[in-house]
């Protein structure tokens, strides 16, 4: 009968069908009916646990590669979508993830929008995006940020094809109706200053001073380029001292240095080590999270799913699944999720069991 009366009578549920037939035209519903499925007792995502092989999401995208230019498709990406979320492009409900191809030669022209963005390199070496015309020549395992309102285009000037992971807030944007995009004009944004100059300026613990001409990124979000022989290194240093955590193994937080938050207003990232062995302990949080397994390879158990993990895979945690890794060789992951944006909106929780 109904959640509101589970003993109701055949004549009350009548009386009912008959009341919400009058309601449905203008545009009302009974709370009473539907309460239990809207205020969870807990989170129950109807995304899924789900891997991405990225040797099989890797022929797939070099064949659209074979048939669509860059320029033509803007961004030719291939959108990992939730089996769980179909038609959403949504990796999570408040997350985008795709891969994108550029190959030698081309270009994806210069946009702007209101969705921040993250990338993360899969393969190759070399290509750039360029941000508000300064260029980030992307190495394997950087991670290079364009956030929310900033010119990006890509470009690859080498002689091998180049891979990303973009991890966007498009599902985020999108729930708050506040999508705005625009094409520069121009393909490519004219450079503004040489590769680098954000890292010398901005990236060492130096910013120039207040107020100088030099002092010309967004104070509030000034580096977005955080390079793999930065991060790789720093990880594998802290493992040889530091006392390892039962659940995250050896963990580092990209930052923002203006603030020491997230690195863009609504994602954060991180990356963890761990060791040949080690089984965390089981966990789960709110912020169902993106993992990229850059080295290594182990088991991701999840109740009792057992998700085989190699080099390059993506994976899928969503919110509240409890999950622990087992890695089998010692295993470096890179993580995305939106707890920047529950952090902010009082929502993040995590139990660690
Ligand atoms: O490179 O700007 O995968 O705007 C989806 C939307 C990439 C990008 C995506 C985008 C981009």
């Amino acid at each position: 009968m109904t959640a509101a009366d589970p003993s109701g009578s055949n004549e009350q549920r009548a009386q009912l069908e008959s009341l919400y037939a009058a309601m449905a035209p203008k545009g009302l519903l009974p709370l009473w009916e539907s309460l239990h499925s809207l205020v969870l007792a807990e989170p129950a995502s109807p995304s899924r646990p789900w891997r991405w092989r990225y040797a099989e999401v890797r022929d797939l995208l070099l064949r659209a590669g074979d048939i669509i230019s860059a320029e033509q498709a803007e961004r030719r990406v291939l959108i990992m979508e939730n089996p769980g979320l179909p038609g959403l492009s949504a990796i999570t409900p408040s997350l985008y993830a795709g891969l994108q191809l550029i190959l030698p030669g081309e270009i994806a022209p210069c946009h702007r929008h209101t969705q921040n963005a993250l990338r993360f390199v899969m393969e190759g070496s070399g290509a750039f995006t360029a941000l508000d015309g300064e260029k980030a020549i992307m190495q394997p395992f950087d991670l290079v940020l364009t956030p929310a309102g900033q010119w990006h285009d890509h470009g690859n000037e080498t002689s091998e094809p180049m891979i990303w992971l973009d991890g966007l807030d498009i599902p985020t944007v999108r729930l708050f109706d506040a999508s705005f995009a625009e094409r520069l004009g121009a393909v490519a944004h004219p450079q503004t200053v040489p590769p680098g100059d954000t890292l010398a300026r901005y990236g060492r613990n130096l910013r120039p001073m207040k107020g100088t001409a030099a002092d010309r990124r967004p104070a509030a979000r000034p580096l977005f380029h955080y390079r793999h022989a930065d991060w790789r290194p720093s990880l594998e240093a802290m493992a040889r001292t530091a006392d390892i955590d039962p659940h995250f193994g050896h963990a580092l937080e990209f930052l923002n240095p203006a603030d020491g938050g997230s690195i863009l207003s609504t994602i954060s990232a991180h990356v963890r080590l761990l060791p040949a062995g080690f089984e965390s302990r089981r966990r789960q949080a709110t912020d169902g999270t993106v993992f990229v397994v850059v080295e290594g390879e182990g088991t991701l158990l999840l109740g009792d799913d057992e998700i085989k993990l190699e080099p390059r895979d993506v994976v899928v945690v969503p919110s509240w699944v409890a999950h622990r890794f087992q890695a089998r060789t010692q295993m470096i992951l890179f993580g995305y999720s939106d707890k920047a944006a529950q952090t902010k909106l009082d929502l993040y929780r995590e139990c660690n069991h």
